[in-house]
């Protein structure tokens, strides 16, 4: 049965931004409530925000070049500030530097050719009708009960609607939305937030009807259109009531979302190619974030790491763009996906001389490299002739042989075609 979702399996590969004025504090996103800074304090920043270096195609091509098909950018992150330009309030990037984010964006992924997400947060620390919470700065005020009783989620909730409803109107067809996120599970005295709290229902109904198309991920705290795991690659396939969903892994260079200058905690290029290929092992995407800097640019690192995925895209990316789980048991440190007819076999780690794949002698016409097309010679255990066979002892019958060179190659990931 195919929907209008079916490019976003296919596509499996996106890139995720995380840009706002947490990105000139670059200390982490969650700075505000880390440091319990007051929203006064906190919108003070606001001020002296001017990104002038960030450059939409730029971060389009490059989620491009890492053969990546899909951008997902943060229209507004838990801060309250609106990388777009809502009239609903004065705290955005229009108002403070006269720029529409969000526009340039959405601009440059149609001019790549890239499907266009927005994130949205749910939580807004700096509207004065969301409640203070456990994840809010103001937690730990004093006076912390007695505000919340002047707040009124009523309103917020209306606010949060309505600027829903600016970013799925203005800015053509938007393919999908990443709301964040739904935490309803009380925590030291504080309740949490959660469906009710958003009007889970009705937010989604407005979304699809604004955007018939759209693709929508689980955080509302209702079931949706797909599950998105944070920074953990899931053991198998991911399934509700038995059955298979749609997931995306949303996974970060070095555990920050937003530019976090002295965190150096990085992920290496082929770490990230064996992270997207498991994904895809496992019937899911991966959505990668960046976070652009105080000045918008996407850092020399950011920029080489995205540079070397796509190396590894270049020649191996038909394994998992439109590729998926194979039913076949991979060997250890070994992932397999799969695409039409044929097999991939991932080499996360190199053996000496030889792979076994059980059952698979006999239903593989040729063997080769990815990379560079090269064949693979590959001997079998014959069940009738179990004498005749060149392979190293102790295989059962039906078992097929790759005969591997002694020198790995050097890729970042070692990819088999079958
Ligand atoms: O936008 C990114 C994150 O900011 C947001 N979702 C992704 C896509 C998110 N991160 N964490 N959470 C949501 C859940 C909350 C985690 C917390 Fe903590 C643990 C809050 C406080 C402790 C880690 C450490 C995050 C902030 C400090």
């Amino acid at each position: 049965m195919s929907s209008s979702h079916d490019w976003f399996t296919h596509d499996r590969f996106g890139l995720f931004i995380h840009f706002g004025l947490y990105s000139t504090l670059a200390r982490h996103e969650w700075v505000m409530t880390r440091e319990q800074t007051a929203p006064e304090d906190y919108e003070r920043n606001a001020r002296f925000f001017d990104p002038d270096l960030f450059d939409a195609r730029e971060v389009a091509r490059a989620a491009k070049a890492a053969g990546m098909r899909y951008a997902v950018l943060t229209a507004k992150h838990h801060e309250g500030f609106a990388m777009f330009d809502s009239k609903l309030t004065d705290y955005t990037s229009m108002q403070t530097f006269g720029r529409d984010i969000v526009r340039e964006f959405v601009d440059a992924c149609r001019e790549e050719g890239l499907r266009v997400g927005l994130y949205f947060s749910l939580i807004d620390w700096h509207h004065p009708e969301f409640t203070i919470d456990y994840h809010h700065p103001l937690r730990d005020r004093e006076d912390a009960v007695e505000l919340n009783a002047s707040r009124d989620m009523v309103m917020y909730r209306e606010y949060l609607h309505g600027q829903v409803r600016e970013l799925l109107t203005n800015y053509g067809t938007i393919d999908y939305l990443f709301y964040d996120f739904t935490y309803d599970e009380p925590r030291d005295g504080w309740e949490g937030k959660g469906p009710a709290d958003w009007d889970a229902e009705a937010l989604l109904r407005l979304t699809r009807e604004l955007q018939p198309g759209i693709l929508v991920n689980d955080r509302l705290g209702i079931p949706a259109d797909l599950v998105t795991p944070e920074q953990y690659q899931p053991d198998e396939t991911m399934t509700r009531d038995g059955v298979e969903v749609t997931w995306e892994a949303c996974q970060t260079l070095n555990g920050s979302w937003g530019y976090d200058r002295d965190n150096v905690d990085f992920k290496t290029p082929d770490l990230l190619v064996r992270m997207l290929v498991d994904s895809v092992a496992k019937g899911g995407n991966m959505l990668l974030n960046i976070g652009p800097d105080g000045r918008g640019a996407v850092t020399p690192r950011d920029l080489a790491t995205l540079a070397a995925i796509g190396d590894w895209m270049d020649r191996n990316e038909r394994s998992v763009i439109g590729a998926g789980p194979a039913a076949e048991v991979a060997p250890f440190g070994t992932r397999f996906t799969r695409r039409g007819d044929r097999l991939y076999l991932h080499l996360f780690h190199w053996p000496f001389g030889h792979v076994h794949l059980p059952d698979l002698a006999g239903r593989v016409g040729f063997a080769r490299f990815l990379h560079d097309g090269s064949e693979i010679r590959t001997s079998a255990i014959d069940p009738d002739q179990q004498a005749w066979n060149t392979t190293p002892g102790g295989q059962p019958a039906g078992t097929l042989t790759l005969h591997l060179p002694v020198t790995r190659p050097d890729v970042l990931v070692p990819t088999i075609e079958l």
